[in-house]
């Protein structure tokens, strides 16, 4: 740990130049020194160097008499070199999914803090107590607890994604916000028929990454992935399944009138983008700060694109990350920590009101202020004169450490057109999408190691095949399946549901 020492005292000396932002004069002496390995994340966008040049650490550590020396990596591919040279810090942030919770724990080098954290985590304690479904996907599968989470308990922060459409094209050709496919292909059918942006042609499409276009198949009750059948327990391959097989025909039909455009197989935001600016999109699938952007540079353009939110027709979202509760991010505690119990001491103070606070809105009088009892971010964060808001706030605030992220302050960050699409994705049900926390056997993970990438590109291979009409879904269907058989479908399937039905016994 020679290392970590020269570095605590290089960042000590350059920090001490460094202007603090709320220091108490009768602070105590910091009174244990822990290390973290993290990287920067959005706060990169305004030249920060360390994470003790944030708000919210600097005050975390004066409320808890701790010192964090914090090990910053410019990007992530030092973890695996940091883990195999045994040199780790004291705590890692990192993404701790199940697999990799398992070979570290294996392994010996990351700590199980369950039998730790009713003395040492009151607060993280009470959370796990009250909440069966937090306490489900933080325990692994062999009842240890591997890392100090950073929880989303808010619909909105996790169904971040969801299709926007044109508002003023429904408009023009008459029609209301589609509630079926049967709908929606009519709507689309007339931006096109209808040529609603006025150009002379027939050009309006729908166009976007295929990850996020392939959506629309949550329509027709099914995903391009694992799900649940509607026992929500039995595990499905969504691409086998007869609602896929109307999903296909309906891209195909789109295709074919189209409407789908033939460059959304190219996975290339600009060729994307540049089709928006052209005027020519009813449809796309992104989180709202695209559509912001998309809006912007359309004003920018001399163009009104009024992309509204749309609900998910059949009120179904069956993507896995809308049911993440527990983010599998967070602090790992190395065991080469020497005081375990101390250390969760400082990040328990993160499930606190006072570090939940702070986390998500900074120092109050500088980042935020509380009007009649309600938390606002001032306009040194959301009308910044350098950075955009979520940039300024990262000088103040961390909401993605550990601890629980809070839905309303996220909002707040957003522009009241942006909240609009959250808050109607939120709207859905992802109880059928495959839960996220899935935890695999070492003879599971080798049938997952040997199958699943080519079964995925055997699937995809025949997806974008069906849907551009080189292969006919009716009389190739039987073929179709078999290939996926014959990849090994069948047994990753009884993979997850082996996975899936331990996850539910827990
Ligand atoms: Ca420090
Ligand atoms: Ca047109």
């Amino acid at each position: 740990m020679k290392k970590l020492l020269v570095l605590a005292l290089a960042l000590s000396m350059a920090l001490s130049m460094v202007p603090v932002i709320a220091e108490s004069d009768t602070a105590t002496e910091p009174t244990a020194t822990f290390s973290i390995w993290t990287w920067l994340g959005s706060a990169e966008g305004w030249g920060c160097e360390t994470y003790d040049q944030i708000a919210c650490f600097q005050e975390a550590e004066a409320a808890t008499q701790t010192d964090i020396v914090w090990e910053i990596e410019s990007d992530t591919s030092t973890f695996d070199l940091m883990m195999s040279s045994g040199d780790t810090t004291d705590g890692i942030y990192y993404a701790w999914n199940p697999v990799r919770t398992a070979t570290y724990s294996q392994a010996g080098l990351i700590v199980d803090i369950a039998p730790y954290i009713a003395e040492n985590m009151p607060n993280l304690n009470a959370l796990i107590e009250s909440d069966p479904l937090i306490k489900k996907q933080l325990t692994s599968a062999d009842g240890g607890i591997y890392f100090v989470p950073w929880v989303t308990a808010d619909k909105s922060l996790v169904y971040g994604e969801g299709f926007g459409i044109r508002a003023d094209w429904l408009e023009k050709v008459g029609m209301e916000m589609p509630t079926t496919t049967d709908e929606l292909y009519a709507v689309l059918k007339a931006f096109r028929d209808q040529d609603v942006n006025g150009n002379g042609q027939n050009d309006e499409i729908i166009t976007g990454y295929p990850s996020q276009i392939n959506r629309l198949a949550y329509a027709f009750g099914t995903a391009d992935d694992w799900h649940y059948a509607e026992d929500g327990v039995t595990v499905v391959y969504g691409p086998m399944t007869d609602n896929y097989k109307e999903w296909l025909k309906f891209m195909n039909t789109l295709y074919n009138d189209g409407i789908l455009d033939p460059d959304y197989f190219m996975n290339d935001s600009d060729i994307y983008m540049s089709k928006v600016q052209e005027d020519r999109v009813g449809l796309y699938c992104d989180n709202p700060g695209v559509f912001g952007t998309m809006m912007k540079d359309g004003a920018a353009n001399g163009l009104d694109l009024e992309y509204v939110p749309m609900p998910y027709i059949g009120g179904q979202n069956l993507s896995s990350a809308a049911r993440r509760y527990v983010q599998p991010y967070g602090v790992a505690i190395s065991s080469s920590c020497e005081d375990v119990g101390r250390f969760l001491q400082y990040l328990d103070f993160f499930f606190t009101e006072e570090g939940n606070t702070l986390l998500n809105w900074g120092v109050e009088g500088v980042s935020y202020e509380v009007v009649d009892g309600v938390k606002t971010y001032t306009d040194e964060v959301l009308n910044n004169e350098i950075y955009e808001a979520s940039t300024a706030l990262s000088q103040y605030a961390h909401p993605t450490f550990v601890g629980v992220q809070s839905g309303e302050a996220d909002m707040a960050l957003l522009s009241e057109e942006q909240r609009a699409f959250k808050e109607t994705w939120a709207q859905s049900d992802a109880s059928l999408a495959i839960e996220p926390f899935l935890a695999f056997t070492e003879e599971e993970t080798d049938i997952n190691t040997q199958k699943e990438t080519d079964l995925t590109t055997a699937r995809s291979s025949w997806r974008d095949k069906f849907i551009t009409g080189e292969r006919d879904i009716e009389t190739e269907w039987d073929a179709y399946l078999e290939e996926l058989r014959a990849y090994g479908v069948e047994e990753l399937l009884a993979v997850r549901q082996a996975a899936s039905d331990r996850y539910n016994a827990k």
